[in-house]
């Protein structure tokens, strides 16, 4: 510190031409910031931030850190196949949370990376309900969206299933047609494509399914099926994923992804129960399936996630275990 708080060493560093790296906005300690930093830098060429650049190199990951991830990945996936065999009619969203924490914990994640939605019926329709403490009824379905952390590393995955073990035909319905859209985003995931160009075919996609649902008429305009796209999928496709859930949030979702990046695929369908302009049957139903994957240099990425149950005929098979 000391040599550093010169004056006169600052202004010879600096007429150097020399880059200052320092992170005015963040500040790692502000009373230092405000009391010695703050003086001196007034003064002198604005410094650059670290952060873009320490995220930029977060993105790409190595063998190691992937094989962190792939473990953080399969002990989730294994959670979410225990909590399904847990589940019945009339089931608390607490004894879901729970057993899923447990079984997350005693596979040796270190801890949840976040607080998970654990919402049943309707309340799948709030983006992030974490109450977790509602009765999810015989004949609902529960969206649970739960990720671990394993030695700095998070996975990040969501699956929606009927508490009963068996999908109505309403909810086998959407729950199809959400999952041909996350399969087609999944296609997609390759180096040279960008997290925002999957989201728009995702909206496109989720365009298509509305109408075929009958949600919206054949006749919608193509512009209104985007808007209503959005309105029923109000969030993006996915994001960075890494040492955090929402990782390296600096780097832009308009650039290439590279061989190395993991991310997750995550779209959704939610109709809320009020809403009077859907099919009455798919009232109240809401459902995100979500998968973090990793791109490669060639061929399929590798889904991280990919031992937590899917397809209808595995999940109904998963609840069926208990
Ligand atoms: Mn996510």
């Amino acid at each position: 510190m000391a040599p550093f708080c010169s004056n006169m060493t600052v202004d010879k560093f600096l007429n150097q031409g020399t880059q200052l790296w320092y992170d005015t906005s963040q500040p790692a300690h502000s009373r230092l910031h405000q009391a010695h930093v703050f003086p001196l830098l007034e003064a002198g060429p604005v410094p650059r931030s670290l952060r873009p650049l320490v995220h930029s190199l977060r993105a790409i990951k190595s063998p190691a850190e992937v094989s962190l991830m792939q473990t953080a990945g399969r002990i989730t996936a294994q959670a979410f196949r225990r909590t399904m065999a847990l589940s019945q009619g009339d089931v608390d969203e607490s004894v879901l949370f729970a057993k899923f924490d447990f079984e997350n914990r005693i596979h040796g994640a270190n801890f949840l990376a976040y607080p998970p939605v654990v919402a049943g019926g309707n309340r799948a329709n709030t983006l992030h309900y974490i109450n977790n403490n509602q009765i999810i009824k015989d004949g609902e379905m529960v969206l649970l969206d739960g990720g671990s952390e394993y030695f700095g590393y998070v996975s990040d995955i969501t699956r929606t299933w009927p508490v009963n073990g068996r999908f109505s035909p309403a909810q086998a319905e959407l729950y199809e047609a959400v999952l041909e859209v996350q399969r087609s985003c999944l296609s997609l995931c390759s180096p040279g494509v960008s997290l925002d160009h999957i989201y728009s075919t995702m909206l496109a996609l989720l365009g298509r399914q509305l109408k075929r649902l009958g949600i919206l008429k054949a006749g919608t305009s193509d512009a209104d099926v985007l808007k209503a796209a959005r309105r029923y999928c109000p969030h993006h496709v996915g994001h960075y994923l890494g040492m955090d859930v929402h990782d390296t949030p600096e780097l832009s979702r308009s650039q290439p992804l590279q061989p190395g990046m993991v991310i997750t695929i995550e779209p959704g369908l939610y109709i809320c129960e009020d809403n009077d302009q859907a099919p009455e049957h798919f009232r109240g139903l809401g459902v995100r399936i979500e998968d973090d994957v990793v791109i490669r240099e060639k061929g399929e990425p590798l889904v991280l996630s990919c031992s937590a149950p899917k397809t209808i005929a595995d999940v109904e098979k998963a609840c069926g275990m208990g």
